[in-house]
């Protein structure tokens, strides 16, 4: 393969015919402008010296579309310029200060850090940096400062331009995306209601900002794109009205000029056990209660709440309509979600004689009337549903017997149907929202990716759901540690720089515990839930026996239960429904590719393992959310629950880790240009790596063996400059071709 810099050199001076396809433009043309730039980067030529450039001179006639690329890049710059730079005022201070990052406190220890940023609460000053890391408290009440001007006072702005703001953590996955032609991603992390969707939904409005309004529709599809499937993977829980109960990947798609293309969600572990069951003072999702306000058209109790629920019924047809769905494909899905409900309310009674007395005819009725709605609303048959709810087939030396259900089975049965019947749809939403939104080109793009997943949680009553959801954090943590703490130290090492180690909180064992095969925790549950005869109490034992470490342990006086030290605490969990719940098994027939055993257990290893491979092909960017109180109270500023916050997610070590550390290690061919001619066909020396880091004139970083390593502010300043260059050449160039009048 090429050295990058001698295929940049390799540009023929007149771009072949192939090379004219618009998108193809974008990347030659900076390579073009690059061009222009190495001849001329050290005389500074001045616009007469440009006009004469024989690269102007020929530059390609009356081409339009290189005509029309220009003027959007020149538009933008103009932009840039005419940006009046004030700083936006909050309520008490005006400007960004030296404390707006934690890295810079003199004192470093936790009393430090919490009076920091409790005082800064307090002024409303919800974010903070740690170096390139921000940390965002939820101030639970609206602010003011997330409309469009705010996304044009942060639009390439240096870090330090502006105070602390989710927009600055955006800006800066997309500049780095469109300056090194790199993929990003955003990781929002944080416990239960702390404001990762929030802030996922305010990162998406700044890259849609950012992406250029030209394609407008676009540009509200994508926003539709959250709240939609909200309102179904979201719903009201003992912490959080707007709990995610599902884990989400948002890949926003760009052009290599950094035009907003598309968009593209995965979606995980959904907590389907919540169709048919939710704990005391909990509900189910959201969608439910809004078709409930008007399909149904049930008087509610609450007057004001279905007024709510149907002004949010009608944003959802909104969000429907406008990313594309057809009308007959929103009306299966409220069929669909219709039957859910009717399925639901199907009770069941024995035949025999004890049970007589349960037998109502009113209730006979009404179920006899839910089966047919339901099968009407499937498009199948209501005796095949029945008999599918009632019946089941066991095959024995060759024969097919049908036999019939008991009670408890049909009714198990039913769950199983609805929970499956509710995953698909979601499921199928988010393909068809994928399918919507992807642009019709085979145009080669770049993403920034923001992942929103279901925070740690710790209730009176912690189930299986739990469990998945609290090991997914696990996860993350994991993955925090590692490119905060861990990859950084061992490439010290292997560079032979000499840099001090910080120790943090390694969560590994915690995760082989749970991961490990044969004999981590998921691995046990699998194997106890292919037995027929397991049950609770023999699950429990199996864990008791295999997992002996700090981190597992069972409660002497509490029966069924047992305790995990999770990186963010204690939880205690109740085993009750956990085989049944990761057996997840349908009835053959009702559908026969889904009697696989296990199925949860396995789509939640492998999906997230999945997506976090994904996720490490980009460069990360975090968003530590953190909740100041429990109470959901502006301005309440709770010392203990913050304290126990940055210590689990190993914000002091962050700190310091971030003020010694070297974070980043550049390909430093990128910024060749920033020194060197053309002509010169600079070799990838360390000498040369030198001289462009003196040209540029950083000071404090590290010469490893093979790498150079930088402070996280480096980069920063490295891109801003290869971006201040281009733009001047881009500008001159618009002069020479008169296009500036
Ligand atoms: V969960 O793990 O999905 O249960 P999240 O996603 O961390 O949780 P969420 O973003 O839903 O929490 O925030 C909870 C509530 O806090 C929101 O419904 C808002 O009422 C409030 N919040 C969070 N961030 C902001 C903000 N930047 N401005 C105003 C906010 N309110
Ligand atoms: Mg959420």
């Amino acid at each position: 393969e090429m050295h990058p810099v001698k295929a940049l050199f390799k540009i023929p001076r007149n771009p072949s015919p192939t090379l004219r396809h618009p998108e193809h433009w974008c990347r030659s043309f900076s390579h073009f402008i690059a061009q222009c730039l190495i001849k001329d980067f050290e005389t500074r030529p001045s616009v007469t010296h440009l006009l004469e450039h024989p690269f102007i001179k020929q530059a390609h006639g009356k081409d339009t579309s290189l005509r029309q690329q220009l003027s959007v890049l020149i538009r933008e710059q103009q932009d840039v310029g005419n940006r009046i730079k004030t700083r936006y005022i909050l309520p008490t201070t005006q400007t960004s200060c030296p404390d707006d990052d934690l890295v810079n406190l003199e004192v470093l220890d936790e009393e430090t850090i919490i009076a920091h940023l409790q005082r800064r609460y307090q002024e409303l000053q919800i974010y903070t940096y740690v170096g390139d890391i921000l940390i965002a408290l939820n101030p639970f009440q609206t602010l003011n400062i997330y409309s469009p001007q705010f996304s044009k006072l942060y639009h390439g702005m240096k870090r330090s331009t502006n105070p602390p703001h989710i927009f600055a953590t955006a800006d800066a996955a997309y500049q780095s995306m469109v300056t090194l032609s790199k993929d990003q991603c955003i990781i929002i992390s944080g416990e239960s209601g702390a404001g990762k969707t929030e802030s996922a939904h305010l990162i998406v409005q700044h890259l849609t900002f950012l992406g250029k309004a030209n394609n407008r529709t676009l540009r509200e599809k994508i926003l539709q794109v959250n709240p939609l499937v909200e309102a179904f993977g979201n719903a009201c829980t003992a912490i959080n009205d707007n709990s995610s109960r599902f884990g989400k990947y948002l890949e926003m798609k760009f052009t290599p000029t950094g035009a907003v293309m598309g968009a593209k969600i995965s979606e995980y572990l959904l907590e389907k056990s919540r169709v048919i069951k939710q704990a005391t003072g909990e509900k189910n999702f959201h969608i439910f209660y809004y078709i409930y306000a008007v399909l149904i058209k049930m008087l509610m109790q609450d007057i004001i709440s279905s007024k709510l629920y149907k002004e949010q019924f009608d944003a959802i047809q909104d969000c429907f309509r406008i990313i594309g769905f057809t009308e007959e494909e929103v009306n299966s899905v409220y069929r669909i979600l219709s039957a859910i409900l009717n399925t639901g309310n199907i009770e069941f009674t024995s035949t025999s004689s004890q049970h007589q007395s349960d037998k109502n005819p009113f209730l006979m009725f009404f179920c006899v009337y839910l089966l047919c709605s339901a099968a009407a609303l499937l498009s199948i048959g209501s005796e095949e549903l029945q008999e599918a709810l009632t019946s089941h087939c066991v095959v024995t030396r060759g024969e097919t017997i049908i036999r019939t259900n008991t009670v408890d089975k049909a009714t198990d049965v039913r769950d199983a149907m609805s929970k499956a019947l509710y995953g698909r749809l979601f499921s199928w939403i988010v393909n068809r929202i994928n399918a919507l939104m992807c642009s019709d080109g085979q145009i080669i793009g770049m993403n920034v990716g923001i992942l929103d997943i279901f925070g740690f949680e710790n209730f009176k009553k912690n189930s299986f759901e739990q469990l998945c959801i609290n090991i997914a954090n696990e996860q993350i943590q994991f993955y925090f540690n590692q490119h905060i703490f861990a990859l950084e130290q061992i490439e010290y090492q292997s560079e032979g720089v000499d840099a001090s180690l910080v120790e943090y909180e390694d969560n590994r064992p915690i995760l082989d515990m749970f991961l490990q095969k044969p004999m981590g925790l998921l691995s046990l549950l699998d194997e106890e839930s292919r037995f027929p005869q397991a049950t609770d109490q023999t699950l429990v034992d199996k864990f008791q026996d295999n997992l002996r470490n700090k981190y597992f342990w069972t409660p002497k006086r509490v029966e069924l239960c047992f305790g995990i030290q999770h990186y963010a605490g204690k939880v205690l969990y109740n085993v009750g429904g956990f085989l049944e719940k990761n057996r997840d098994t349908l009835p053959a027939d009702i559908v026969v590719h889904d009697a696989s055993v296990c199925v949860c257990v396995c789509l939640f290893q492998y999906s997230l393992m999945d997506l976090l491979s994904k996720m490490v092909v980009g460069t990360p960017h975090f968003v530590r959310c953190i909740k100041p109180n429990d109470d959901r109270q502006a301005l309440r500023f709770n010392k203990e629950r913050v304290m126990v916050q940055l210590r689990y997610t190993g914000i002091l070590e962050t700190v310091s880790i971030r003020r010694q550390g070297y974070s980043h290690r550049i390909l430093i061919e990128e910024y060749y240009y920033l020194a060197f001619r053309a002509h010169q066909m600079p070799e990838g020396s360390r000498e040369n790596a030198i001289i462009i880091l003196q040209k540029a004139k950083l000071d404090n970083w590290v010469l490893g063996k093979t790498k150079v390593f930088l402070k996280y502010y480096h980069v920063e300043q490295l891109n801003l400059m290869l971006r201040e260059v281009i733009a001047r050449v881009v500008l001159m160039q618009a002069y020479t071709k008169g296009w500036l009048g």
